[in-house]
């Protein structure tokens, strides 16, 4: 489990009750079900959030993911705090109110599930990162079939931090998520609009692409470029993160976000949570701070949200 100083994280199965008693607590607006399982054979919880959730209304959706990176424990706090938030302040909050009734709020705490476990399994935090396929496990957050292994941005080596696997959606994490995402295209049109990301740490705000250093590429136009730098500016104004495309901090390869918006035309950021800096305790910041840490992101989830039925409004576009 989690050693002592860490005892407010969410291990896998406290964050399986809290999900479970937010869905049995506000069964009218909050809906938990599996995306399927990890390599391990754990669930991979969704909790959908709107007015009438039995139903698929046709409203935006948006989709919260958090914990790609086994040992990135902050972000299974933040997706909760979502989870938290749009469900306890429903009856007393009208602007939460507005949110939940207009839009159709999927979060997934834990992309990682088995990772995460094996991270806290020994009571001393691992380090580890990728998922927990032989040999050496998979970098989850290189696996999507993208742009896959196409340009420097992961390792073809088993034993690195950025294997991308032998094939793109090798990992069963990235297969769930993938076949979630192409479930929500009806009737020939996506219906998640937006996406937000959550890794750790570096404080920053993300976005497409990550496979090449250029500012537009097939399939990311001018005006598309400027909405995402326009929004995701927007966002880090509210939270102090540095806002910046992806590739500016490094290219990467397969990652989610290039899959969600060069396949899908998903508004994707990825979000590096704190801290900014410092070094090898960066991924391990104690429980102290998860109120403060994630609240901070608070403003920027209700941006996107409130931005999800058009994002190309940002920049004064219709939709
Ligand atoms: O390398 C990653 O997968 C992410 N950073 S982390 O330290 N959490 O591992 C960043 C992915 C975002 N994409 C690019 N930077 N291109
Ligand atoms: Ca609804
Ligand atoms: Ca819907
Ligand atoms: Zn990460």
């Amino acid at each position: 489990d989690f050693p002592s100083g860490y005892a407010g994280y969410h291990n896998y199965a406290e964050m399986t009750a809290e999900l479970r008693k937010a869905a049995s607590d506000f069964p009218n607006i909050a809906k938990l079900s599996s995306i399927g399982k990890s390599h391990e054979g754990r669930d991979i919880w969704m909790l959908k959030i709107s007015d009438n959730v039995n139903s698929d209304e046709n409203e935006p959706e948006v989709l919260f993911n958090c914990n790609i990176h086994a040992r990135e424990h902050l972000t299974v706090e933040m997706c909760l705090r979502i989870a938290k938030r749009f469900t306890t302040g429903y009856a007393s909050n009208s602007a939460i109110k507005g949110v939940v009734d207009s839009r159709e709020i999927l979060i997934v705490p834990s992309v990682n599930p088995d990772g995460a476990e094996y991270d806290i399994a020994t009571g001393q935090f691992r380090s580890w990162r990728k998922n927990r396929q032989a040999p050496s496990g998979t970098d989850i957050n290189r696996n999507f079939g993208y742009k896959w292994g196409c340009c420097g941005g992961s390792s073809g080596s088993t034993g690195s931090e950025t294997y991308r696997g032998p094939s793109a959606f090798s990992t069963p994490e990235a297969q769930r998520i993938r076949d979630l995402v192409n479930s929500r295209v009806v009737g020939g049109k996506q219906q998640i609009t937006a996406n937000i990301d959550f890794h750790t740490y570096s404080e920053l705000v993300l976005w497409p692409f990550g496979y090449t250093q250029n500012d537009t590429a097939p399939g990311l136009n001018a005006d598309e470029q400027k909405a995402f730098s326009t929004l995701g500016r927007q966002m880090a104004q509210t939270n102090g993160y540095t806002p910046q495309q992806g590739s500016d901090l490094y290219v990467t390869d397969g990652d989610i976000t290039d899959w969600m918006w060069g396949q899908h035309k998903i508004w994707t950021y990825t979000f590096e949570m704190y801290p900014s800096g410092g070094g090898a305790g960066g991924f391990y910041p104690r429980d102290t701070v998860i109120e403060r840490e994630t609240a901070r992101n608070d403003k920027a989830v209700d941006l996107l949200l409130s931005y999800a039925d058009c994002v190309p409004r940002v920049i004064g576009k219709t939709c």
